[in-house]
């Protein structure tokens, strides 16, 4: 039987939460297996609230009988645990792929502590081969787009089949292909220069720890 190597990363976070805490509860196949086991503990007894990033936590944090309590019932989180699309040894982070950067990225610096949960394919040297999403707003997407690509990447707007694609919040996504992203934090910097853009989804200084699921088993931390 093969590991699972998510469920695997995902469990061993879970382990990080305690009772009383605020929890935000992250997007994605990864997170998916730190809700149930959250959900697991929290039919054992464990006391904790939590704020959810999507539609689809919400719903399987719901199911599960985990707390959920409104934005504005809480002031800060105590922990969130997400995943990533890709990270680096330094913590940082591309995420967005699933098109919910803006709302992970509210969630994550809203909360004193962030751990990433990844299998080891999401592991690299140099952030860049995954496109980076960056949220633009629809008002004269084709500047915004051209903006972006002067920094050197190659954009495309996300489509949803004949659609392009809109954010929870009414924006496009253009995932940004730049094979190679040489300094995360002046890229983010200049993204954050251009007034189309909303957020992207560089995470840079905001994980705390990354619990990284290996093949062979074993689980490493960064
Ligand atoms: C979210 O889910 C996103 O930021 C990222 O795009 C994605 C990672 O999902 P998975 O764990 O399914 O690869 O955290």
């Amino acid at each position: 039987m093969s590991i699972n190597v998510k469920q695997l990363a995902a469990e061993k976070a879970v382990e990080y939460v305690e009772d009383g805490m605020k929890v935000g509860l992250g997007t994605g196949s990864t997170a998916y297996w730190a809700i149930r086991k959250l959900g697991e503990r929290v039919q054992q007894g464990l006391k904790i609230t939590a704020v959810a990033t999507s539609r689809a936590s919400e719903e399987q944090a719901r199911e599960l009988g985990i707390p959920l309590v409104a934005f504005g019932d809480v002031d800060h989180l105590d922990l969130t645990i997400d995943g990533a699309d890709e990270l680096d040894g330094r913590l940082q982070l591309i995420k967005g792929g699933g098109g919910a950067l803006l709302r992970e990225k509210i969630v994550a610096m809203g909360s004193t502590r962030m751990i990433v949960v990844a299998d080891e394919s999401k592991a690299v040297e140099t952030l860049g081969k995954f496109p980076l999403p960056v949220e633009i707003v629809p008002f004269a997407w084709e500047w915004t787009v051209a903006e972006l690509a002067k920094l050197g990447c190659k954009p495309e707007l996300r489509r949803s089949g004949d659609e392009l694609y809109k954010t929870d919040n009414g924006n496009y996504i253009a995932d940004c292909r730049f094979e190679a992203i040489a300094s995360a934090p002046e890229l983010a910097m200049s993204l954050q220069g251009i007034p189309g853009v909303v957020e992207h989804g560089l995470f840079i200084g905001i994980a705390a720890l990354a619990i990284i699921g290996k093949n062979d088993g074993s689980i490493e931390i960064v």
